[in-house]
Formats: C-alpha cells, sequence, structure tokens
C-alpha cells in the first residue's frame, strides 16, 4: 500500500492531484478557492444546476466569496462546476461537504451523504483519497461510509484511502477563514491519516491528526455543544434575572473581566443556524443510541428552544402595562439572519418569533438589511424600511439580529416600545426600552 499512499501523496505535493469537492455550500466553495489559490484543477460538484450555473458565471453566493475572485477563478480554466457526477471518475481527491440537518423528528438526517457517497462509490477507483467534512455523529465513517464504498470491491486503506475532517467554517468571520483555522483529520488506516492531512497542508496552516475517525467525529460535535450548552447556561441566567430583577447584561459583562477560567455567552431570542441548534442533537442521538442519557444536551436545547415564547411573553408583559394586548397590534421585527452581519434565516429564532406572533393575532412585518425577502409559512415576507413613519407606527419594534449597520439609539427614539433581545441598546435606558 506504501507506493499507492506515497503516489498519491507525491501528485498532492506537487499540485497535480485534481480535487473534486461534492456540495459548494458555505463549506466546500471556500474549500474550493484555497485549493485552488494552491495552484489545483478543483471541480465543484452540486445537485443544485442554479449554484452550478452561478458559479460557472464566475457570480458567487455565498458572502465571504467575493464575485471577483470567483469570476477569477473561472477565467483561470482551473475551477469547473458541474451537476454531472462523471466528473468523479477523473479525480484524486473528493472532499464531500454536504449537509447533515435534523429530521422532523430531530433525528439525525445523513440522507445527503448517503447520495453523495452512493456516488462517489459508483465511480471509485484505486487510488483516490475521500474525505467526509459534514459534522455527524461518532461512528458515521466507520459504519455508514466504509461499508458502502467497500461494496464497490475497493478495500480501504488498500485500494482507496477514507477519512474525516470535521469542517470549522465560521460564516463572517472576518479573523478566521478555512487556512488559518486549524483542521482535525483522521483516517482509516494510518495511511489514510497521512493521506488527509498531506491534502489539507497544502492549503491549512495548522492540520492535526488525531488517533481516529470516531475521535474526529467527536470532535466537531463538542466544539458546538460546548457553544449549545453555555448559550442555554446564560439564557437560564437570564430568566433567572429577570426574575431578581437584576441586569443580566451588566453580570456577564462584569464577570468577564475575569481574565481566566470564565468566557462570556449572552442571552439572546434563541439560537439558530445549521451547527449549535442541530450538532449536539447529532451526539445525544447516538448516545441514546449507547443507552446513555445526554440530560445536559437536551436540557440546554430544551432552554433555547423556549427563548422564543419567553421573548413574546415579555413583550405581552410590557403591552399589558400599556393596557394593550397582543392580538390586533402591529410589530417589526429588526434582524431576521440567525446571527449578525449575514444573511443567512435558516433555524434562525425569528422565524420562530414571527410565526407565534402571528398566531397570536399580531400584525407583523420585518426589517433586515441582508435579508430582502423570503417566505414563512406560505407567506412572502419583504424587509420593509426603517423609517421613522414605519417605526413610530409599531406598538412594539423586535430587535432579534443585531447588525451592525443599524443605527439602535436612533431606532429606539422612534419607537413607542422597544424589545431588545440583544443588548443593542446597551447603555441606553430610556422607558420605552425592555430586554431580556
Ligand atoms: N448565540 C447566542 N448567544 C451567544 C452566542 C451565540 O444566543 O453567546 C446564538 C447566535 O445568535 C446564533 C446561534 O447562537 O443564533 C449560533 O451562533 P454561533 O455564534 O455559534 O454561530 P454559528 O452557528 O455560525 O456557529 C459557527 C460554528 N462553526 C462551525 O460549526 C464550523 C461554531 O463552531 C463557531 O464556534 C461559531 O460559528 C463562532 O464561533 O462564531
Amino acid at each position: 500500500m506504501q507506493d499507492a499512499a506515497s503516489n498519491l501523496i507525491g501528485k498532492i505535493q506537487s499540485k497535480k492531484a485534481r480535487i473534486g469537492i461534492v456540495g459548494m455550500g458555505y463549506v466546500g466553495l471556500p474549500l474550493a478557492v484555497e485549493f485552488w489559490r494552491a495552484g489545483f484543477n478543483v471541480s465543484g460538484f452540486d445537485v443544485d444546476a442554479d449554484r452550478v450555473a452561478s458559479l460557472n458565471a464566475g457570480s458567487s453566493y455565498i458572502p465571504d466569496i467575493p464575485t471577483s475572485l470567483l469570476s477569477e477563478m473561472v477565467r483561470s480554466g482551473r475551477l469547473l462546476a458541474t451537476s454531472d457526477p462523471d466528473v468523479l471518475k477523473s479525480l484524486d481527491v473528493v472532499a464531500l461537504c454536504v449537509p447533515t440537518p435534523l429530521r422532523k423528528t430531530k433525528d439525525p438526517d445523513l440522507s445527503y451523504v448517503l447520495h453523495a457517497v452512493e456516488m462517489v462509490r459508483r465511480y471509485i477507483d484505486r487510488d483516490k483519497l475521500i474525505v467526509l467534512e459534514s459534522t455527524t455523529y461518532p461512528g458515521t465513517t466507520d459504519e455508514v461510509v466504509l461499508p458502502m464504498l467497500e461494496e464497490s470491491g475497493f478495500k480501504a486503506g488498500r485500494d482507496f484511502f477514507l477519512a474525516f475532517s470535521p469542517e470549522r467554517v465560521d460564516p463572517g468571520n472576518k479573523q478566521f477563514a478555512t487556512h488559518n483555522t486549524p483542521k482535525i483529520v483522521s483516517g482509516i488506516t494510518p495511511e489514510c491519516t497521512r493521506l488527509a492531512q498531506a491534502f489539507y497542508e497544502q492549503i491549512i496552516e495548522k492540520v492535526i491528526p488525531v488517533s481516529s475517525t470516531k475521535v474526529a467525529e467527536t470532535v466537531k460535535l463538542l466544539e458546538n455543544t460546548f457553544r449549545s450548552v453555555n448559550i442555554g447556561l446564560v439564557n437560564e441566567i437570564a430568566l433567572m434575572c429577570h426574575k431578581m430583577g437584576i441586569d443580566v447584561w451588566e453580570v456577564i459583562d462584569a464577570a468577564a473581566t475575569k481574565p481566566f477560567g470564565f468566557l462570556p455567552f449572552y442571552p439572546g431570542p434563541g439560537i439558530g443556524g445549521h451547527c449549535i441548534p442541530v450538532d449536539p442533537l447529532y451526539l445525544s442521538w447516538k448516545a441514546k443510541q449507547k443507552g446513555f442519557d445526554p440530560r445536559f444536551i437536551d436540557l440546554a436545547s430544551q432552554i433555547n428552544g423556549r427563548m422564543p415564547e419567553y421573548v413574546i411573553e415579555k413583550i405581552a408583559e410590557a403591552l399589558n402595562e400599556r393596557r394593550k394586548c397582543l392580538n390586533g397590534s402591529k410589530m417589526l421585527i429588526v434582524g431576521v439572519a440567525y446571527k449578525k452581519d449575514i444573511n443567512d434565516i435558516r433555524e434562525s429564532p425569528a422565524l420562530d418569533i414571527l410565526s407565534l406572533l402571528v398566531r397570536r393575532g399580531v400584525e407583523v412585518s420585518y426589517h433586515d438589511p441582508y435579508v430582502s425577502r423570503f417566505q414563512l409559512d406560505g407567506i412572502a415576507m419583504e424587509s420593509q424600511p426603517l423609517t421613522d413613519a414605519v417605526v413610530s407606527g409599531q406598538d412594539c419594534v423586535i430587535i432579534v439580529t443585531d447588525h451592525s449597520s443599524l443605527d439602535y439609539r436612533k431606532l429606539a427614539k422612534s419607537s413607542q416600545l422597544i424589545m431588545d433581545t440583544r443588548n443593542a441598546l446597551k447603555g441606553v435606558n430610556d422607558p420605552q426600552i425592555i430586554r431580556l
């Protein structure tokens, strides 16, 4: 096996290896960019024909990747996007960067991974390296992907190489991008690990091998479960502080002055995105399969999941003090993306708040500089202008996502009542402002 692995490492290190990325989303496209920058020929595979057309037209749909860069990549002739799986035949390395969402039952949905792996199996050949990047539960690579690929008759570690390396892309992060975020890798065999390490060392400053694919899978889940549990903790502290008449935001800022042993997290209207609400449930699902009851993870998920209702309870309380009720009132949600300064609304708590308000008879509209329109429960919504007329006509304005570009003091001045779920109005204490 030594010579096949050495031969492939040689191709990788000489930049002659032909690289394929399956899934050209917020993980796959930045990865393709880095390998292109390093001088490789990159094929981007996606089932979405619109994405393929955009890519081949040099037009970016990922905010972190400028269209100018993408069109340069296309013009170079070293980036080709396609929906044709035949492309996999000619590749030396294939990275799978497809979604791993939850089903409605909150169980892992590996359908995208299975579809991608089945496609790779059909085109698998000797001396290829296959790397799964999608966040998934411990054992997926060993127990699901490996047997599927070996149905081809080829053997991992001998005929082809198989590894897992969790994606660590943080959309909108200006400091850490693919090239300067350390990469965890592990393979089915030591050769597989060595190949994955050589592969990522072409584009990433620090590549860290771990002893097994299960460890690598669990590393990523620990990272995001850590966030979910700490956000759940601080949301519960916020509920406690409200009961005790204590300003939780001041408490957290003061605790954050401790230079060791503390990491600040902040209360919010709930957690959104495709990582934090989802990844911990992949870990808890696997733990339950092994007969373990992961109470922390499930409790954090429940607390975080209940925050949208809590926000509405606080608004109802404030309206009641003003002899108003939810039913028939008008409200404007400011910020619908799942976190600041990005355009992604997936799993956003703003959508939960909006649905809950509509169900309570509230006339809801929204403003988001990053999200011009979206559909929710079959209703088409468009971002409203943040004019004094629009704002002052609302019974309550709700800051759900605190995009940096907005003037929150000005917003508060025109608002009859403003619910600030992000402390965007830090230090401003006017009577019309309520906080978590
Ligand atoms: N949130 C809070 N309070 C906090 C932090 C976040 O309510 O103190 C909310 C956010 O508003 C958002 C959700 O939680 O709705 C998730 O926020 P996030 O900051 O964790 O951002 P994500 O979901 O984009 O997480 C990504 C993750 N990256 C990967 O999975 C590769 C995560 O591992 C990163 O640590 C995180 O970015 C980051 O650090 O920004």
